[in-house]
């Protein structure tokens, strides 16, 4: 897919990028950029919708008004998670000015604004990854079933099987990245939906950069509804057969 559709202003110039993937927050997205934009960084916004029926999109291409340093890209269907960071990173690596670091975050409020501003100096400090960590000393969940936290924990305990990174949390959303890591690693992201969160600490580790945690609280969703779907699962399991085979 070419990136010549992407709305905004292409010649923005800032140190950190923010990558919003969205389905359907049309609840969260308005109140959320403007958070972003009030935090203490030289920053711009990349909003990744897949045409979310509810109109997520228009409510972005009525904050860029607002703000000279909103980017959108408006997919034609619901591609998955994982395309979306990627065309993200493609997106902001394809600029005049490309961010210095990339962070990658959820558009429904499970991740604090006012978190991001640690994991981009821990990312300034390794140079390579640092991720928002839920199972670290000092971070943690609000609002999640059983149900949910075991899957969760199933899900890290095979990541950490599989990718041995010496962290806690293997699938936690908010990151940033260190340009330099994603140049150097974005050929290789072929993930399409939650397994690229495991795939991107795999490739950060094959080429040995910095990956470190910061603690953090994950809250659940209060508006919205979860897409995390048998598909994701899915999509889960065929990634560890693939790298345990690789
Ligand atoms: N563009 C795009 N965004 C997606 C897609 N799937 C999920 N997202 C977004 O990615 C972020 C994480 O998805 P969530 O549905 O919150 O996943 P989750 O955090 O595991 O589940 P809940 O918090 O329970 O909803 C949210 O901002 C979603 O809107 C997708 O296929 N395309
Ligand atoms: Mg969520």
């Amino acid at each position: 897919m070419g990136f010549r559709s992407v709305e905004g202003n292409l010649e923005v110039d800032s140190e950190v990028g923010i990558i919003l993937p969205t389905y359907c927050e049309v609840g969260n997205i308005g109140k959320l950029v403007d958070e972003i934009e009030n935090l203490d960084l030289n920053l711009s916004i990349l909003v990744i919708d897949d045409s979310s029926p509810d109109g997520t999109a228009e409510v972005v291409r009525a904050l860029q008004k607002k703000y000279g340093n909103l980017l959108a890209f408006v997919r034609p269907e619901k591609f998955g998670l994982g395309t979306a960071i990627t065309d993200g990173f493609k997106i902001f690596l394809s600029l005049k000015n490309p961010p210095q670091y990339i962070v990658t975050m959820d558009a429904d409020y499970s991740h604090n604004p006012k978190d991001v501003p640690r994991v981009v100096g821990a990312a300034k400090k390794g140079k390579g990854l640092a991720i928002g960590s839920r199972y670290c000393r000092g971070g943690g969940i609000e609002n999640w079933s059983l149900l949910r936290l075991v899957t969760s924990h199933v899900a890290n305990l095979i990541a950490s099987l599989l990718v041995k990174a010496k962290i806690h949390d293997y699938t936690s959303g908010l990151r940033c990245y260190s340009t330099k890591l994603v140049k150097a690693m974005v050929a290789d992201l072929h993930s399409q939906t939650y397994e690229i969160q495991i795939e991107t600490i795999r490739q950060a580790r094959k080429r040995r950069f910095d990956v470190r945690e910061v603690p953090m609280t994950f809250v659940n969703r209060k508006k919205g509804k979860s897409k995390l779907s048998s598909n994701e699962i899915k999509e889960f399991i065929s990634y560890i057969i693939r790298i345990r085979n690789s």
